[in-house]
Order: C-alpha cells, then structure tokens, then sequence
C-alpha cells in the first residue's frame, strides 16, 4: 500500500436521468467516500472524482417521458445528485459532467488515437431500424424476453431481472419501444473495440495476477466473461445524443456511452486539475498512481474489462482494485424505479436530515446502517426496522453511551478537566484497554485497505463497546463515594477518566472516515483541531493535555422512534399501489405489447378460479383518481373489489355490466378498501381499456377455463 505515490479514486457517474436511490449511495458512493478520507487522514494524495453520465439512450428516454428536451433533462439531474451527495457528505474532489466540452475533446481524443493506430476495426453490420419512426434502435429501444432468466422486460442492452448483459439479437421476441413494432434488419457501419485480441492480457493481468487481491464476486464474473469468449464490441451508435465521432463519414454517429463514460473520470481529473493548478497526468499515466473504481456489480465488465483494455491501448495505467458491491434490496425486494420500491436519497434528505439542526446526525445514521449493511460479498437488505435497531442499539447504546458517560462522569468528577493518569497505580485492565486501542488501528487499518468496509465499522464499534465494559468495570461513581473516607481514590478514578477520554479522542479518529460529522462534534466537545484526526495520531494514549478543560457533552446520536419507521414503511407501500395503479403509458417503452410471458405447466395455471360476476354497484374512491370501489355479485356472495378503472368508465355506465375476475387472489387494502379479487381487462397500445366478459350472459359465479 505505501508503495503508492498518489490515489486517484472514482465513484460510477450516475446517469442524469432520475435521482439516485440508497442502493447506489451504498455500492458506489459511500464505500469510496470512507476510503477517500482515511487516505487524506493518512495524508496521503488523493483525488476523489465522479460526476454525471449524461449521454446514452437513458437520457433522450427521460426526456420522452417528462414531455422535455434531453438537455433540459441533464441540467436538472445533474444540479440534483450534485447537491444529494453533497447533503450526505461525499466528499468528491471534483463532481464533474460528461457534456462538458473538455469532456467531449478527452473522449474524441481517447477515440482518435485509438483509431489511428488501428486498434479499432470497422464492420458494416445489420442492426435493427425501426420503420415507423425511421430510427436505428439503440439497444436501450428494444425489448423482448430474456434468453437467461424469461423475464418478459429485458431490453436490448441488458435484462433487469436477471442483471445478464445482452445483445439485442438474443432477446426474443424483439419489438421496438418506440413503435411497439419488431424492427427489421438495416445495414449500417461501425467502429468495434476487439476484445478477442486482447484475452491474453485479460487472462494474464485478472485471472492470475488478481485473482486473490480482487473481490471473489469479481474474479469470478471476469472469468465467465473471458472464458465465454471476448467479441469486439462496438464502441460508436447511431444515435443524435452523444459525442460525435471525431471522423468524416460519421454523420449521425456517436460515441457508445459506455466508451466515453469511463474517460469522464479522466476529463474530470483534468478538470480538477485545471481548477487547482495541478498536474493531472501523472494520475493517469504514471505507475504509483493506485487507480481504484468503487461501482455496482453491474458495471463490472465495462471497468475490468472493456475500459482496462482502453487503458492499455492508450497508454495509461491500469485499475489496482474495483471493489464491485452486489446490490442492496429494499424490505423484502428488489427496488425498483418502474414499481416506485426504492428509497431515495432525496427522500431520506427530506424526512430526515433537514428536520434536523445541522442534520449530520441523521446523514451519519444512515452512512452507519448502509455500511453496517453494506453488500459487499453478497446481496443485502435495507429494512427500517434494521436502520432503527442499529441506531438505537449500537449508534445510541454503545458509541452515543461511552462518550456521553465519558464527558458527564469527567465533569462530575474531575472538574471539566482531563484528568492526570497516575503509573504507579496503573493495572492490567488499563493495560488491556490500551492494547485493544493499538490493535484497533491495526485491524482498522487493514480491513480498510482490503476495502472490507463493514468489517472495519464493526471493529470500531466494538472498541466502544469496550471501553463501555472498561468503565463497568472500574465504576468510577461508586468510587467517588468513597472518596469522604479515602481521599487516594482519587487515583483511580482519575486513571479511569483518563484512558476512557484518551480511548473518546482515538474513537474520534477511527469513526471519522465513515461519519464525518460525528468526528467533528466530538472534536468540538473535546476542544481539538481538527489535526487532531490525523490517522497517524491513532493508537496514541496522550491525544487530550492533561489539566485541558472540556466542554459539556452533546448527545451524539438521537434515537429513531417507532413511529417514525412505521411511517417510512407505510409511505414505501402507499407509493408501491400508487405506481401500480396509477401507471400511465408515459414511459416510451410501454407502448409495445409484451412479449408472451414464459411457459407455465397447467397445474400453474389451475391454481387461478376465474369466474364470471355482475357489477351491481360502483363508486369513486375518495382522492384517488383513477381508483373505483365496485361491489360484484358472485351468485354465491357479494364482494368488494377496487379496480384502476376509473379513468375508464363512469361509474353509473357499468352497473350490470358482466365480467370475469380472478376469485382466488389474496386480497390487498388499496387507500384503506381491502379489495378482494381482480376485474380482467383488455388493454390495448393506446391504455385503453375493455371489460372482459362472456359473449351472452351466464349466471353469476360461473367458472371460466
Ligand atoms: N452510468 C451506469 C450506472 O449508473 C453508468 C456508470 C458509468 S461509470 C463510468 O449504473
Ligand atoms: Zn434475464
């Protein structure tokens, strides 16, 4: 590790097309952002970079969807994860964007050099074109269904389900987005990175030389994709959003975004170097430089993979690590944009750090749970409950309860002042205490730099937890009931206010590269500069002056109520039913009709009691547009059911109106209604939508098979 002269470290550029949810803050950001700072604690040089992904498909699709123009789009996305991260304290040396002009000149560059040397190689192709709309389809504008997992939703680039990189030639049953139409075959030329030369290389620089240094999740999804054989991949689109490939005869052609969003961390070096008068080169080209990417897993292949290889040819040096983190679910399930089961960071902004003063507690809070949590070696779950119990158990009850006790005992005790430590009365539980403190920076030290981030929380939580038992053990306020007859007590409960003030100013250190802020409020109790946080202070047992006078204790962390989780998770599912029944074809992608959904055995489908029901009443449900509350004659029973229809039909038009429900679904409460089973319908490309009803009137309760 001391090997290494400068750092540079990037977090994914987030794509400006919508706000950034927990999941990311916890793969990407928040793990880069505590190794940054124990770097600059180690004084060490290093430069933090990230900023907007804003070009590819994603970005002119947003801008469909919010009836805007693509620029319109980056600029508010882009001012708005800037100012998220800022809220929650990740600390990027530069938040850089990728329609900047020094970024569009890096890019072209990056392009052109390649080029020039024929490390690129040209192919005319057939790609898909959509005839309706007279467009080559980007990957993003195809949809069909998985050839890995069936999901019926996978796009052209990439199936969300299953998280498998596609082609859009492997999705089955391809329709264009656009037009709802399949797309027919176009010939058309582009520019191809050819992987397969470079398997070699690929083989030798992860498989060998990384095979134990890297993450385990990430060895191993390299490997499949070398040993399922490297194709070339194109790097430039036919597509009007983008960087313009730097080359006559490329007219209406640009830059795959995945080719130039991995040199956004280079324009944003340079950028950072432009504004502080530095040399952005070495950083990109001299070889102790340690380059560390911090992404999601499914980013992996673009930087261990297609990006190195950029690297390479380029001549620029090469990742040391990308510690990948899995993905982070959300109660229970996956988040979700399109189903609105996500939390994002803007939300947890709004609900909780502004309704706080200064609002670092509630920002340090939730970096504590997400890293507590975070996904490193598999996949894991955010649940409130878990947020609630590790503030209140372990923030508030170990961390928050040592140093508070602390400064109160200290006050009570010794005068507001650090107390002398007396060696002569020195014993072997000071002297364990003092062990645990040196060996706590050991561990901490390495579990950071093999970026095990929750392992190296826990063992600063745990040191606390030890100085909880250290004072427990000594019990300084029952001493000082002794002191009238025995004045030497003293002693000892100076002693004991010593080790656990100098054990407080090292937890300050330990804790500050994961909550920022809650260093700095000890810094303030203790009266300390902020020098003081230097990694290389750690360990050391005279970090507070004896006879220093401190100020009174402010609590730490505040406890999470009942109620307020309770109403975390009412809101989560409120907008859950809001996005499924309120879903409006607005998304370019919902215009197509979905492929056929993946083969199911009879048994599956004998499990559905379809029957026919009569509507004898209909109402609108109170603030709820789109929802009716209908009560169905079963012949057998009467039943409520709440059905998204009310943009549909008027209610007085359906009473009689005979159609077919599913009898046998679980039943749901929708804005308070439990509604029970659900009314078919027929929905065509436009939305519109059709009862489904039986020919000639059948007596209610009928089956249908
Ligand atoms: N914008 C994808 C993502 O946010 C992409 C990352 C680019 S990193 C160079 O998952
Ligand atoms: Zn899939």
């Amino acid at each position: 590790m001391n090997d290494f002269k400068r750092y540079l470290v990037t977090s994914a550029l987030p794509y400006a097309n919508g706000l950034k949810h927990i999941g990311h803050l916890a793969g990407a950001y928040i793990p880069a952002d505590i190794y940054v700072r124990y770097l600059r604690a180690q004084k060490r040089d290093v430069v933090f970079v990230c900023g907007s992904d804003e070009h590819g498909t994603a970005i002119p699709i947003q801008a469909t969807k919010e009836h805007t123009t693509p620029r319109a789009i980056i600029d508010k996305y882009h001012e708005a994860m800037k100012q998220d991260f800022a809220d929650l304290n990740i600390s990027f040396d530069i938040y850089h964007r990728t329609s900047d002009p020094l970024h569009h000149e890096t890019a072209q560059e990056f392009f052109t050099y390649l080029h020039e040397r024929n490390e690129l190689e040209t192919k005319e192709t057939e790609q898909f074109y959509d005839e309706a709309t007279k467009t080559f389809l980007a990957d993003r504008y195809i949809k069909g269904t998985c050839p890995n997992c069936g999901s019926d939703r996978a796009f052209g680039d990439q199936c969300e389900n299953c998280g498998r990189s596609l082609s859009p030639d492997e999705l089955i049953n391809p329709v264009s987005t656009l037009s709802g139409q399949p797309p027919v075959k176009r010939k058309t030329t582009h520019w191809y990175l050819p992987l397969d030369r470079h398997e070699e290389f690929l083989r030798q620089w992860i498989l060998e030389q990384h095979k134990d240094d890297w993450r385990p999740t990430v060895v191993g999804q390299c490997k499949s994709w070398i040993e399922g054989g490297l194709q070339p991949r194109a790097v430039t689109r036919d597509l009007d959003w983008g960087i313009k490939v730097p080359l006559k005869d490329a007219e209406g052609k640009v830059l795959y975004v995945w080719f130039d969003a991995p040199i956004g961390y280079i324009s944003a070096t340079r950028q950072w170097a432009m504004d502080n008068k530095r040399d952005w080169k070495p950083y990109w080209y001299e070889k102790d430089t340690k380059l560390v990417h911090f992404i999601g897993k499914d980013n992996i292949v673009f930087h261990c993979i297609i990006f190195p290889v950029m690297l390479k040819l380029h001549g620029n040096i090469l990742p040391e690590n990308v510690p990948a983190n899995e993905f982070l679910n959300l109660e229970g399930d996956k988040m979700s944009t399109s189903r609105n089961w996500k939390l994002e960071m803007r939300d947890y902004i709004n609900d909780f750090v502004k309704q706080e003063n200064g609002g670092g507690q509630c920002v340090d809070m939730l970096r504590y749970y997400l890293t507590q949590i975070a996904p490193e070696t598999k996949d894991s779950e955010f649940t409130w409950k878990g947020f609630q119990d590790a503030v209140n158990s372990e923030l508030v009850s170990i961390f928050g309860n040592f140093v508070n006790r602390t400064f109160v005992l200290m006050h009570k005790l010794c005068g507001g002042k650090v107390p002398p430590f007396h060696n002569d009365i020195i014993d072997d539980t000071d002297k364990q205490l003092i062990t645990d403190i040196a060996s706590a920076k050991e561990k901490i030290e390495s579990l950071i730099e093999q970026y095990k981030f929750r392992e190296a929380l826990y063992e600063v939580i745990d040191l606390s937890r030890k100085g909880n038992q250290y004072m427990q053990k000594k019990e300084p306020w029952i001493l000082a009931k002794k002191l009238a007859e025995n004045p030497a007590v003293q002693q000892q409960i100076d002693n004991s206010l010593h080790l656990c003030l100098q054990l407080t100013a090292n937890l300050a250190i330990f804790i500050h590269p994961f909550l920022p802020s809650t260093a700095h409020t000890m810094l303030h109790m203790m009266k300390v500069v902020e020098k003081m946080l230097d990694w290389d202070n750690a360990g050391k047992m005279k970090l507070l002056s004896v006879g220093y006078s401190l100020r009174e204790p402010r609590l730490l962390f505040r406890k999470i109520e009942d109620t307020e989780i309770a109403a975390q998770v009412e809101k989560l599912k409120a907008g859950l039913v809001k996005a499924t029944t309120e879903n409006t074809p607005t998304e370019a992608t919902d215009n197509a009709p979905a492929p056929v959904k993946e083969t199911i055995q009879f048994d599956d489908f004998a499990k559905i009691d379809l029957r026919v029901a009569t509507i004898t009443a209909a109402g609108k449900v109170p603030k709820a547009d789109k929802l009716l509350q209908l009560e169905v004659d079963l012949g057998f029973e009467k039943r409520t059911i709440v059905s998204g229809i009310a943009l549909h039909f008027a209610p007085e038009d359906i009473i009689g109106q005979q159609v077919v429900i599913v009898a046998n679904l679980a039943p749901r409460k929708m804005r308070g209604i439990e509604s029970n089973g659900m009314i078919l319908m027929a929905e065509d490309k436009d939305g519109k939508l059709r009862f489904v009803s039986p020919a000639e009137a059948v007596a209610s309760g009928s089956g249908v098979s």
